[in-house]
């Protein structure tokens, strides 16, 4: 596996800014959370995809994020490391330097948020394609 193949996943739940969202994949992010395919994302939903990625991203199953589940990350170029860091610290609430379950799922859900225009809490076709227009339009604009 690249080095930074699980990176990519850890960064996207993290990510803060459209920018972020589209350049890990934000769009993909949204189908992989629409369970049951109905084309409507419910915070439940999307809470839930997070969580699955915590699991996914806690290779050494202690609970926590942190650089110690980055294997890899000793070969992986020293830019991606201070980009993983900063990611880490933007999650991090208490500063403990480790991402908990609970600052991951209970944190803020920025991508969702703006997806939400009109704030029912459920992503529906539109908002979802409004959003993924968003992000090719930031893509191709950069
Ligand atoms: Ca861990
Ligand atoms: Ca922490
Ligand atoms: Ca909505």
């Amino acid at each position: 596996m690249h080095p930074l193949a699980s990176f990519a996943g850890f960064a996207l739940l993290l990510a803060a800014t459209p920018a972020n969202a589209q350049r890990f994949g934000g769009a993909e992010m949204f189908d992989r959370a629409d369970v049951n395919n109905d084309g409507v994302i419910t915070r439940a939903e999307y809470d839930a995809s997070r969580r699955a990625r915590f699991e996914q991203m806690d290779k050494n199953e202690d609970g926590y994020i942190s650089k110690n589940d980055f294997k890899r990350l000793r070969f992986a170029p020293a830019k991606a490391r201070d980009r993983i860091d900063s990611l880490i610290r933007a999650a991090d609430a208490n500063g403990d330097g480790r991402i908990s379950r609970a600052e991951m799922v209970d944190g803020p859900a920025p991508l969702f948020d703006r997806a939400d225009t009109n704030g029912d809490d459920r992503l529906d076709r539109n908002e979802v394609a409004a959003a993924k227009a968003r992000m090719a339009e930031m893509k191709k604009n950069r």
